[in-house]
């Protein structure tokens, strides 16, 4: 039977699975598999509650073929906090065998690609843009930090066996358009639910025409769309860009089989598509340029894990050649990587965006995170980043743009949101090239080797020995993760919040530059809780503490960030359960491993039964954990079902009080 790549990776992975199949055979969508992790990857924010419960584990060594720790979103250093989590994390990546990728190497995701990315392996990160990674054709999933914790201690990861959807290209992208404009089609199409219990497999003759930066900044935004993962073959543009990077020997050749079999097929002409931006405040809120052109901007920003390759840049400064940052515009550039950095240096690329205007970033998420470079009071900036969530950028007016390097290029030079094409400008890369072929290349091989092999900013692993004599470094600002609360049997309580529709995990706990310095103190960064929703909810919350509450929301529940403190910092203010119309992937996940229980409204209409300050009652607790049969609800006169979207394993981990507590009971 033909097999999708995604299927064919997956099976080769897969440790345990509640169906019996044949290897070769598809196995039915939906059903529990759990997956072996070749690599992992943390970055700061999530990484050091990743690595306090790691160290909860007790091995001596990480169990992964590659772990590596990146320093990437929390490098705005207005105090001791964030250096004292770079030492911490330093210091455990030292004791335990991982690669530790210091502050100015780069984002994560744009490193891993670089340096450690290799075709057919799986790849788990607590960062939901791991999924990057399948611009090489890697299965790379986002997680909690927990289940990364459980992945580094040789612990599989489980999941439902998601459905593979198509996405077919055909054509060529035409001058001025971007790989971001292909992804912002696909999420015009598919919208920021479409893709949860899905992986997006790229194939058809488009595909080759694309790079890998182009297929990375593809790949990336999946998550934007709610998928577990996003995957394209790895060919030969793969083959030259692992070549470019020193790592030929991490080539293979794979792609799906002749006549695989997706569950939909979303078609793209590449011929035909043309520039786009996601609208305020969504990564699906899609129009064209060509409807938005003439619009005031205020700010540009180009960087963050989509789109910060040289690639990128080079598009952005052909577009400003020779022209400089319109006056009523502020421009900033981060790119992804210091290899990004010293190849844009190199090339010419870098001097050409200082000398047009813009203001170099360092090689951060940055921006991205609301870590400075906020816009102004109802600015309007264009970001080549994926979240354009409210409030996000730092200023909860501002309207943010999601678009390609060249749109925000062509709108920092005219000052309008401009359609590129519209402008006059060559090429600085090769159309279809990789960053090292065709003789418009920027960059010669063995000038890309030089900068690639450099690998100053990486810490390799010690030796066992050596790793043995490492104390660990903690500083003042970094407290142990509080315990979970254990199973009731039943639950009557408030409903403290009710929240609308695709609530992102920045609503439940926002980043910037304020709050992610609290990320190794959940009792201090607690207090931020659903700010964003209401300012009261943490007074509210603490006064009922410990007696407890629920929170009941609307569709996409948890959408955005693998952030664990969206449910950590919940769980810590006496949250039990959340009930919902439906759930993002990695928050329902880890509302499971902090033992709060997540509940979906059998009959959506339900949500409009219940309102904020009224008192619910879920009556079966204990029982539908144990049997996997349905909540039962009762709000006032009311009675409804919760539907048990989880599976034995997720039940066994909230009876037992959280993934911690079940897998000291020796839970697999
Ligand atoms: C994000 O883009 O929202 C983040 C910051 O990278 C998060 C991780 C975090 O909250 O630390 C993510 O995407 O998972
Ligand atoms: Fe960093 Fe932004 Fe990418 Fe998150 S989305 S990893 S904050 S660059």
């Amino acid at each position: 039977m033909a097999l999708t790549l995604a299927e064919k990776i997956l099976q080769a992975h897969i440790v345990d699975s509640a169906e019996k199949f044949t290897k070769g055979q598809p196995i039915t969508r939906g059903s529990d598999i759990a997956i072996r992790i070749d690599q992992t990857l943390t970055q700061d924010a999530t990484g050091t509650m990743a690595y306090l419960q790691f160290e909860t584990i007790g091995i001596p060594r990480v169990k992964t073929e590659v772990s590596v720790s990146y320093i990437d979103h929390n490098t705005l250093q207005t105090d001791f906090r964030n250096m004292d989590d770079h030492r911490y994390l330093q210091s455990i990546a030292a004791k335990y065998g991982i690669y530790f990728s210091r502050p100015g190497n780069g984002i994560c995701h744009q490193v891993h690609l670089e340096r450690f990315g290799v075709p057919g392996k799986t790849l788990l990160g607590s960062d939901s843009h791991t999924p990057t990674g399948g611009g090489i054709g890697m299965i790379a999933i986002g997680a909690g930090g927990l289940d990364v914790a459980v992945a580094m201690g040789g612990g599989a990861f489980h999941l439902a066996m998601p459905k593979v959807f198509g996405v077919k290209l055909t054509g060529k992208l035409q001058k001025g358009v971007g790989a971001k404009d292909i992804i912002l089609e696909v999420l015009r199409k598919e919208s920021v639910k479409g893709g949860v219990g899905a992986v997006y497999e790229y194939f058809g003759p488009g595909v080759e025409t694309l790079t890998v930066p182009q297929r990375a900044t593809i790949t990336n935004m999946g998550a934007e769309l709610g998928a577990t993962c996003s995957i394209f073959p790895s060919d030969e543009a793969t083959k030259a860009f692992l070549t470019a990077m020193g790592r030929a020997d991490a080539w293979s050749e794979l792609k799906a089989d002749k006549g695989a079999v997706y569950d939909k097929i979303v078609e793209i002409n590449l011929d035909e598509l043309g520039s786009m931006a996601a609208c305020p405040h969504s990564p699906d809120a899609v129009q064209t340029i060509a409807s938005l052109a003439g619009k005031k901007v205020t700010q540009v920003a180009i960087g963050s894990c989509t789109n910060s390759s040289l690639d990128d840049l080079a598009a952005v400064a052909a577009i400003v050649k020779g022209k400089h940052v319109a006056p009523g515009v502020e421009a900033g550039i981060a790119p992804g990587s210091r290899t990004t950095l010293m190849m844009a240096e190199k090339a010419g690329i870098l001097g050409e965006l200082i000398r047009a205007g813009f203001r170099i970033l360092e090689s951060a998420c940055g921006p991205c995170i609301g870590m400075g470079f906020a816009p102004n009071s109802e600015g309007v900036t264009l970001r080549t980043f994926n979240r354009n969530f409210k409030g996000r950028s730092g200023t909860a007016d501002a309207s943010v743009y999601l678009v390609s390097p060249e749109t925000a290029a062509a709108a920092a030079v005219t000052g309008v949101i401009t359609e590129p094409k519209t402008l006059q400008f060559e090429k600085l890369i090769g159309e279809g090239k990789t960053m090292l072929s065709g003789e418009a290349a920027v960059l010669n091989k063995d000038q890309i080797l030089n900068f690639a092999k450099d690998d100053g900013m990486l810490i390799a692993p010690l030796s066992m020995e050596e790793a043995a004599k490492v104390e660990i470094v903690r500083g003042p600002n970094i407290k142990p993760c509080p315990a979970t609360a254990e199973a009731a049997a039943k639950l009557t309580l408030p409903v403290l919040l009710k929240a609308g529709d695709n609530v992102s995990t920045d609503d439940i706990m926002p980043a910037g530059a304020k709050v992610l310095p609290l990320r190794s103190n959940i009792p201090e960064i607690s207090k931020f809780t659903f700010e964003r929703l209401d300012t009261t909810f943490y007074e509210r919350a603490s006064a009922l503490n410990p007696k407890g509450c629920f929170v009941v929301g609307g569709e996409n529940y948890g959408q955005g960030s693998s952030r664990e403190h969206a449910a950590l910092a919940p769980m810590y203010l006496g949250v039990r359960a959340v009930i919902v119309k439906s759930f993002a992937r990695i928050h329902k996940a880890n509302l499971v491993n902090y033992g709060i229980i997540p509940v979906v409204f059998a009959n959506p209409a339900d949500y409009d039964k219940i309102n904020q300050g009224d008192t619910l009652e879920i009556t079966n607790i204990e029982q539908a954990l144990k049997t996997g049969g349905n909540f039962e609800l009762k709000c006032g006169a009311n009675t409804f079902e919760g539907t048990n979207t989880l599976d034995q394993r997720s039940r066994n981990i909230l009876l037992a009080g959280g993934l911690a507590a079940y897998t000291r009971n020796g839970g697999q």
